[in-house]
């Protein structure tokens, strides 16, 4: 068997990069590779003790000099110490900025004895790509490394467009693990949030300006005078306040519910008969997979990767970014036809297990470790269950 010791480095408390990091990281553990996570604080994805998996906490030096402590160059000098101490063979950065910079002065304090796989996740290229202070060490970053992914065709494009990037990028869509994204049985729990003839619209996100939740609110404030139906808002950040004076506004106050952030995510989504994600931009959208697996649809927008994941009038409907009034009659078609709301829930059932599975997703990751350690895949654990 030949197990790699891996270095993995993402945003721990945040993000659907910081889940696909620390997932993927369970799963490379359960495959008996020994991974090793170098980050600022437990990624919160990680759960109970498991065999293989180690954590590095990165710890700023805050020396009174300096009038900001330097993370980037702390998150460097751990990443080398515990590639040498542990013998890591490679490293594995998600999102671009600043963790492939890092890993690349790591690889600089190791005499180059170590490779870098850098996974670009989406705003690090369609945000943070556009900044001209950071272009140049965001395309020094990708260009440094042995391997780079990336999380959809989009986003693939937008990084040579956006970076004048030409080197190869490999694809590895985000994935869902079955053992955990289910349709759950939630009969009992969805009486306390709408009456038995009300649908359940869902919105989860981080409530940032690039999710156009504005726009969450115009759909359902269409639908909701089509159908009887009730509007849950999953997560928190700045568009929040604004959000909620919408709403008060709109006079909707008694048909919509905020939960805050959560994180039994297959358990909420399974309340819902429809999530809505109208984003501005989406290089890939992990949540409207996850919705996939618990059978639920997604009305989305034709924005990055989105039209990758959903397949326009099976497993959901894509509308034009802002087009909120397409939105709101696709829902409205969907949401009134039992039918074809079964053959949804179906379609959507069959394409997460087929075309996103964790094992797939995953041999995808080890496939591009051993090519860019020069070695050749042998037998390792399955993935139990
Ligand atoms: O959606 C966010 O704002 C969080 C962001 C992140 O970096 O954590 O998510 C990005 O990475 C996810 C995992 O690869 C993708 O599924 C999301 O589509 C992507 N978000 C954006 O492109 C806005």
């Amino acid at each position: 068997m030949d197990r790699l010791k891996i270095g993995i480095t993402c945003y721990p408390s945040l993000g659907g990069s910081g889940v696909v990091a620390t997932e993927l990281g369970k799963l490379l553990a359960e495959k008996g590779h020994e991974v090793h996570f170098i980050t600022h604080s437990i990624p919160f994805r990680l759960g109970t003790f498991q065999k293989n998996i180690f954590y590095h906490e990165v710890e700023v030096n805050d020396y009174y000099v300096f009038r900001y402590p330097p993370y980037d160059l702390a998150l460097a000098t751990k990443m080398a110490q515990v590639a040498k101490m542990q013998g890591l063979d490679l490293l594995h950065v998600h999102y671009a900025v600043p963790h492939a910079v890092c890993a690349f002065l790591a690889k600089q304090m190791l005499g180059n004895d170590i490779k870098v796989v850098t996974t670009l996740h989406g705003t690090d290229i369609t945000v943070l790509g556009q900044d001209e202070s950071l272009k140049d060490l965001i395309r020094l970053g990708i260009n440094e490394s042995d391997a780079v992914t990336a999380v959809s065709q989009d986003l693939i494009k937008e990084t040579r467009r956006v970076l004048d990037i030409t080197r190869d990028i490999d694809l590895t869509y985000n994935f869902v693990d079955k053992r955990v994204y289910y349709p759950r049985d939630v009969t009992d729990l969805r009486g306390d949030f709408a009456n038995p003839d009300e649908k359940i619209l869902m919105h989860i996100s981080n409530f940032r300006p690039v999710k156009r939740v504005s726009d969450v609110v115009d759909v359902f404030a269409k639908v909701s005078k089509e159908i009887p139906a009730k509007l849950l808002l999953v997560g928190e950040g700045p568009e929040l306040p604004k959000i909620q004076a919408k709403i008060n506004e709109m006079g909707l106050e008694h048909k919509v519910r905020f939960l805050g952030k959560q994180d039994e995510i297959a358990q909420v989504i399974s309340l819902a008969d429809l999530l809505l994600l109208p984003s501005e931009k989406e290089s890939f959208g992990l949540v409207a997979l996850e919705a996939m697996a618990c059978g639920v649809p997604t009305i989305g927008s034709q924005a990055g990767g989105i039209p990758e994941l959903i397949q326009h009038g099976k497993t959901g409907f894509l509308a034009p970014i802002g087009d909120t009034t397409a939105m709101a009659k696709y829902a409205v078609k969907l949401l009134s036809d039992e039918g074809m709301t079964e053959q949804f829930r179906k379609a959507c059932l069959e394409r997460s297990c087929n075309d996103f599975s964790r094992d797939s997703i995953t041999n995808q990751y080890e496939d591009i470790y051993y090519r860019v350690l020069g070695r050749r895949v042998l037998g390792m654990d399955t993935i139990r269950g």
